[in-house]
């Protein structure tokens, strides 16, 4: 004896309805997956403008002396991992600041009223924009600045 499989015209709808909303899911799921990942490309290559300025600290010591130090303003700025980054550099306090940033590879000169610019794309980590003019307390420093990663 064989066996049939009936299907009445009831549970045909109910399947077809079914077949129907899983292929609305898996449609809404692929739409949504490929929208956070265009964003998140778009995120990406976009650029990370950050402002710096050179600032200054002065005091007046007890016997009259002047004492002062030279600084990166803000000191601390901070990037995402893979982030294309365009830090520019404006020169307020102080004639010129030859700097280096360290791991980076970068050099470059900050002058009074001119803004200095330096690309580069953000790698995990802590560097140091270190004006090599103002390198330590004999010096007016030291002026130094940092750039978090993560
Ligand atoms: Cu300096």
């Amino acid at each position: 004896m064989s066996r049939f499989w009936v299907v009445s015209r009831k549970q045909w709808r109910l399947g077809a309805i079914a077949v129907v909303a899983v292929m609305v899911a898996a449609a809404f799921w692929r739409y949504e997956t490929l929208r956070t990942e265009r964003e998140t490309q778009a995120a990406v290559q976009a650029v990370r403008v950050i402002h710096m300025v050179t600032g200054e600290f002065k005091t007046k010591l007890e016997n009259g002396q002047e004492m002062e130090v030279y600084r990166f303003d803000p000191g601390t700025v901070f990037a995402n991992d893979g982030e294309r980054v365009e830090l520019r550099i404006r020169g307020v306090n102080g004639n010129q600041h030859d700097f280096v940033i360290e791991g980076l590879n970068l050099r470059g000169k900050v002058e009074k009223n001119k803004e200095t610019v330096v690309s580069f794309t953000a790698k995990e980590g802590i560097y140091r924009i270190v004006c090599l003019t103002h390198s330590d307390a004999s010096h007016e420093g030291p002026m130094i600045g940092y750039i978090v990663v993560d």
